[in-house]
């Protein structure tokens, strides 16, 4: 089939096209998890895999969590695949010259949505020889979808944040419940029905990415099917621009030491508790916090920690097996709230870890904290 993966064995004759892939969703729905889980099914099944990351700022735990599992991965910083479309080919490029990947995985910002029209669309019409673009995969939370489709109640973003949480779902061609574990069957029945009802042009499949539940008919979707060819959704870019100024976004990184060996795993999820205690006092609702430390001197450990939304706790996804003097903190929070409130929020939670009780010293290497600027794409295709 002319939009299949090409053959790993395919070498010698002309050059094959390289299947390129996009993994959207909200913030938080599980992508780089899924990334992670696609990558590792193509590579066991004999393909080169090229991965590719992007954020609105620098410092990114996605590439680090990505890069962990030994994948080769590009990031694309300071904006987002649609505003930034020519460093996403020379991303994809520069991945091509050291390893030439089969299949390009690549993760768009989780607040971003138009990837049909300024991304899919555009590497269809001006790079169509080069690549195969698979159907646009959309990754959704479940209790975070179950609030914003009015199933649920609990803590909401504002109306302008969840215009954008629709558009996302609005242009999928494969909608996937994730993490369904977290729901009950009647409760994933009722989202499942309340998604084909309102996004009745989607596909939608229902997986556990963590668990590796659910992914093998999705994998087989987006690995060899053809995207839709139709008109791209209307997008009012104000409403759009409005909504992601509402996000405030926050990176850092920091360097950790101690005068003796320390757990790691606990400092992180007391460095997380405190964030998230004082940013509930702040009234801000968390969209995605995640931090990952890297212990100096420990080859390929790795611990991330991630919570999604308030009401719950944050949860080491990746645990480090030994203690450590020194590491390496990268922190990145994006939640609705004014970007000082974050600022203030982390260096007062770095405080309290820090200090004699503990005998950590935390030093600030990198922090930027900002309001996403309105999105304005390289290119904007209606059509393929
Ligand atoms: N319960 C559950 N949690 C998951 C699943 N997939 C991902 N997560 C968790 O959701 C959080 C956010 O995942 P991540 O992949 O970083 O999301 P992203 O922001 O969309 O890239 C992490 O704590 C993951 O471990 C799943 O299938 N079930
Ligand atoms: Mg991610």
């Amino acid at each position: 089939m002319k939009s299949e993966v090409r053959s790993p064995k395919s070498e010698g004759g002309a050059p094959a096209k390289a299947r390129y892939i996009m993994v959207g969703g909200f913030l938080g729905a599980g992508k780089t998890t899924a990334v992670a889980r696609l990558a590792r099914h193509l590579r066991d099944r004999g393909f080169k895999v090229g991965l590719i990351t992007n954020d609105q700022g620098h410092q990114l735990v996605d590439t680090a969590m990505l890069a962990s599992h030994g994948f080769p991965v590009k990031e694309i910083p300071g904006g987002c695949f649609c505003c930034r479309f020519n460093s996403l080919v020379e991303a994809a490029r520069t991945l091509s010259a050291e390893t030439r990947p089969d299949v390009f995985i690549a993760e768009p910002v989780g607040s971003c949505t138009d990837l049909v029209a300024t991304v899919s669309y555009p590497l269809r019409r001006i790079y169509g020889d080069d690549f195969t673009v698979a159907p646009l995969s959309v990754l959704v939370d479940p209790i975070r979808a179950r609030r914003v489709l009015g199933l649920a109640s609990g803590g909401k973003f504002s109306e302008k944040v969840l215009y954008i949480y629709r558009k996302q779902l609005e242009e999928a061609d494969v909608i996937v419940i994730n993490k369904r574990d977290l729901l009950d069957p009647e409760q994933l029945t009722e989202l499942r029905t309340a998604l084909s009802a309102q996004f009745s042009s989607a596909q939608i499949f229902e997986t556990s990415a963590r668990n590796s539940q659910g992914l093998e008919d999705w994998f087989a979707r987006i690995a060899s099917g053809a995207q839709a060819s139709r008109p791209a959704m209307e997008v009012d870019y104000e409403i759009y621009a409005e909504g992601e100024a509402l996000l405030g976004w926050l990176n850092a990184s920091v360097k950790l030491t101690a005068s003796a060996a320390f757990d790691g795993n606990a400092a992180l999820s007391a460095l997380a508790a405190a964030m998230q205690k004082r940013l509930a006092h702040d009234a801000a609702e968390i969209a995605h916090l995640k931090m990952t430390l890297d212990p100096e001197n420990g080859i390929g450990d790795l611990a991330v920690i991630n919570l999604v939304r308030n009401d719950y706790v944050a949860e080491l996804s990746q645990q480090l097996q030994d203690p450590l003097q020194a590491g390496h903190l990268i922190i990145n929070i994006r939640a609705e709230v004014m970007p000082e409130a974050l600022r203030a929020a982390v260096e007062d939670s770095l405080k309290e870890i820090s200090g004699s009780a503990t005998g950590v010293t935390a030093a600030l290497e990198h922090l930027e904290f900002f309001q996403p600027g309105k999105p304005q794409p390289t290119h904007r295709f209606t059509v393929p």
